[in-house]
């Protein structure tokens, strides 16, 4: 598991270098961006619950086979089983913002979820479909212009949706 920083080190650790201008100024310029990034882990974080049932509740509307007799997020043991996935799929996002980097996601979320689905018999194209779901939500939600001091979060933003983008193709 990585953070930002570590990743560059083991980067060039790996080469036997020193670490050189531009990482040092990519890093610069993540520090200096720093209160907007916890300000949108916090963001997510504190909505969370709202993130994944409004996604959960849109994606059950287009894809009402999932709900009914035989489907996959029939019962309410498996509408739990779904919402906690849903949850557990932001959490790891959550961190990956937080660090600045996906390997957290990948190594302790996705990696080997796509297999664990189709073991399961639960369609992985929907649960990315749920994942893009929260991802509208959360960026719209970090992005609020509202409340807060006004900046360019682009680059930001842009980082947050790579992270979503990542765990729905791993399922899809
Ligand atoms: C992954 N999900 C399920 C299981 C596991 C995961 C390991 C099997 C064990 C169990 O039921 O608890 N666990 C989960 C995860 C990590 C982990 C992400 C990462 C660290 O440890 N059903 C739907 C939707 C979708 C869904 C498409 C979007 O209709 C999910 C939600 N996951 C779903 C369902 C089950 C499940 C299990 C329904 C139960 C399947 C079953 O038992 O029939």
């Amino acid at each position: 598991m990585f953070d930002a920083f570590t990743k560059v080190v083991a980067q060039a650790d790996a080469r036997g270098e020193f670490l050189n201008a531009g990482q040092l100024d990519a890093l610069a310029a993540l520090v200096a961006d720093g209160n907007k990034r916890m300000d949108t882990v916090n963001r997510i974080t504190s909505n969370a619950s709202k993130i994944v049932t409004g996604a959960a509740r849109d994606l059950f509307d287009q894809q009402p086979s999932l709900i009914a007799p035989g489907g996959n997020a029939y019962t309410h043991r498996r509408m739990a089983a779904c919402l906690r996935d849903m949850e557990i799929v932001l959490r790891y996002i959550s961190y990956a913002i937080f660090v600045g980097d996906a390997s957290v996601l990948e190594d302790r979320c996705l990696n080997g979820l796509r297999e664990t689905y189709l073991a399961l018999g639960v369609p992985g194209a929907s649960v990315a479909e749920g994942i893009r779901k929260m991802k509208v939500t959360a960026l719209a939600i970090a992005g609020d212009r509202n409340g807060i001091t006004p900046g360019d979060c682009s680059a930001l933003m842009s980082e947050v949706g790579t992270y979503f983008d990542r765990a729905a193709a791993a399922v899809a």
